[in-house]
């Protein structure tokens, strides 16, 4: 019987994120190192959110905390620790001079005015899934401040548009935890190593296939959808599209990015601007679409070209491979 050769037995480890980002870095010669650390800030985060979540059941910090967000929203216990476990990290680390959080109504002063960046974030969306072992996830969007160094950030570094991302990305915590992130050359997904503690590099130069037979929407507002979103809808079931919502936008998304297919959340009676946010989930999930080769539209042009005008303002989303995307909004 043949032996395996040692080669074969000591299985690589793969590259960690912390080796990725210093190889990343080095391409970029005026790099000095603060955006690696940023990066790292925000995986640390992830992985004690991550901790969180999987004992969540056994320390008693699900279901809801009694208390509701800026967006009248019921808050989980747990998206009270995420926003405090982010918060946390990106002080420490130093890099960021100020944080816009889903869970905050103003932006939040870290004290590091000396820092070249700010941070807006959703903690954890999706969160009412926490209950029910659905996955979730947490997104944020990285900008360069365009307020003077040393002094304090303010409305105008936040709302500099989606084209001025320097950087985006989620943590889904799922089936396992990854973090998935562009710089803006190529998407590039980490999953977490629990015995290693390390995210390790999984999926290298994530493509958005063109084209898909996935379409995530809630169909139960279906008729207070516009009337192009409704006509859409009718042709993926002629076509006999899977249809796949789990309540989560970043795990409807995530697997779309993956496999094909599109996401929406179309204006409603109820929610007539769309329901999810443009700062914290929309344009970072719509730069990691494009990064990847898909689409991000908001029915009237790219949403990275909304000219953002408050913190909280929401818009409607159609998102994932480009030829679904297209489909919907060229009707
Ligand atoms: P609905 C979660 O609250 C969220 O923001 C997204 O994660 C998710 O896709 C959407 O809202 C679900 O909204 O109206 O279908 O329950």
């Amino acid at each position: 019987m043949a032996t395996k050769t040692e080669q074969e037995l000591a299985v690589p480890v793969g590259v960690t994120l912390d080796r990725f980002i210093m190889h990343s870095q080095s391409a970029f010669p005026y790099a000095t190192g603060e955006l690696s650390q940023l990066l790292r800030d925000i995986a640390l985060a992830g992985k004690i959110i991550n901790r969180e979540i999987n004992r969540a059941g056994l320390i008693d910090i699900v279901g809801g905390n009694g208390t509701e967000n800026v967006q009248g929203e019921n808050q989980q216990k747990l998206d009270i620790i995420a926003n405090i476990r982010f918060i946390r990290a990106l002080k420490n680390g130093g890099e960021v001079c100020a944080i816009l959080s889903e869970e905050e109504e103003d932006i939040i002063h870290t004290g590091n005015n000396h820092g070249k960046y700010v941070v807006a974030m959703d903690p954890l969306d999706g969160s009412s899934n926490i209950d029910v072992n659905v996955s979730i996830g947490s997104i944020f969007s990285i900008y360069r401040r365009v307020t003077p160094i040393n002094g304090p950030a303010s409305i105008s570094d936040f709302l500099q548009g989606g084209r001025k991302q320097i950087a985006a990305g989620y943590i889904i915590y799922g089936s396992s935890t990854m973090l998935v992130y562009s710089t803006g050359d190529g998407v590039n997904g980490f999953t977490f190593d629990h015995s290693l503690g390390e995210f390790i590099l999984s999926h290298k130069n994530i493509g958005t296939p063109s084209h898909g037979s996935i379409y995530s929407v809630n169909e139960g507002h279906y008729h207070s959808y516009p009337k192009f979103v409704q006509k859409y809808i009718e042709q993926c079931k002629s076509k006999s599209f899977s249809a796949r919502y789990i309540g989560s936008l970043v795990g409807d998304f995530h697997r779309n990015m993956l496999k094909g297919g599109i996401y929406l959340y179309p204006s409603t009676n109820k929610d007539p601007k769309g329901k999810l946010r443009l700062l914290y989930e929309c344009y970072p999930l719509a730069f990691i679409a494009e990064k990847s080769g898909g689409k991000a539209h908001d029915g009237f042009g790219s949403i990275l070209d909304i000219v953002p005008q408050s913190f909280h303002q929401r818009s409607p989303i159609y998102i994932g491979s480009a030829d679904l995307v297209d489909d919907v909004v060229t009707g």
